[in-house]
């Protein structure tokens, strides 16, 4: 597979729009999209794009083709380690995900709901972890690298957080302190109108409805323990260096139609 033909399978493999508790494909008024808009197959195949990858042309969840190396963010990153996260941890919350709801199905079938509270936060939990590393694998990469934010979605940082350095002083802080595991998320709230910060913790926990993630930042010591160890904190700043600004701002133009 080519990087182009990567690149356009992480474009278009997406079906599933489950991020942090929020069901997109069901939420009717996305932002800047009215509700019949929202019905038609054009409007589905757009939201596809927010999720790049999660699921093949089946609609089943897959472990979408990196479009870079694993050692193409090596000067952040090392290659083993995003191999590792991406082959190992990555594949396990898709396993996971499908494992959960196929015991689901298995239980709506015989009316079995015995273990409805473990089963859901299964799927909660890995449909979690496989929604943010779609988001996060593609936020990274060799390509336009660092800087800040461009086009509307400066506008929006600007008008929701004052300048870009301050949206990053918000965002690196919530990073950094995730109790345990967890996330920092930039997210458009089309409940609120406005982007916010959250500090989510796990793969599903503290986060809000009606939000959809543009920029996540892995925290788990998974992520980043080869080369920074117990250091979050300087992993969360030389992050900055491997955003793709480009990539996070195509998903809120998406977002806004
Ligand atoms: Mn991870």
């Amino acid at each position: 597979m080519t990087t182009t033909d990567r690149r356009e399978f992480l474009a278009t493999g997406t079906k599933a729009a489950l991020v942090g508790g929020a069901l997109l494909a069901a939420m009717p008024g996305l932002a800047g999209a009215d509700a019949e808009a929202n019905k038609g197959a054009g409007n589905a195949e757009r939201l596809r794009a927010l999720v790049p990858g999660a699921t093949n042309d089946k609609g089943e969840y897959v472990v979408p083709d990196l479009p870079y190396g694993f050692d193409a963010v090596s000067e952040v990153i090392d290659a083993q380690t995003m191999q590792i996260h991406h082959d190992k941890h990555h594949a396990g919350y898709v396993a996971g995900l499908k494992a959960g709801e196929e015991a689901l199905v298995k239980a709506h079938a015989s009316g079995d709901y015995d273990q409805i509270s473990a089963l859901s936060n299964k799927v909660a939990f890995n449909g979690g972890g496989h929604m943010l590393h779609c988001i996060f694998w593609d936020c990274i990469g060799p390509e336009n690298m660092g800087g800040e934010a461009k086009g509307a979605l400066a506008g929006q940082i600007a008008k929701d957080f004052g300048s870009h350095k301050a949206f990053w002083a918000h965002f690196a802080a919530a990073a950094k302190n995730v109790q345990g595991s967890g996330w920092g998320v930039l997210a458009w709230s089309y409940g609120g109108s406005k982007l916010v910060i959250l500090q989510a913790q796990n793969q599903h926990l503290n986060t809000q409805w009606g939000i959809v993630p543009l920029l996540v930042l892995d925290v788990w010591e998974h992520a980043y323990y080869l080369k920074y160890q117990n250091n979050r904190g300087a992993y969360v700043d030389a992050f900055a260096k491997i955003i793709n600004w480009e990539r996070v701002g195509k998903r809120f133009d998406i977002l806004r139609g």
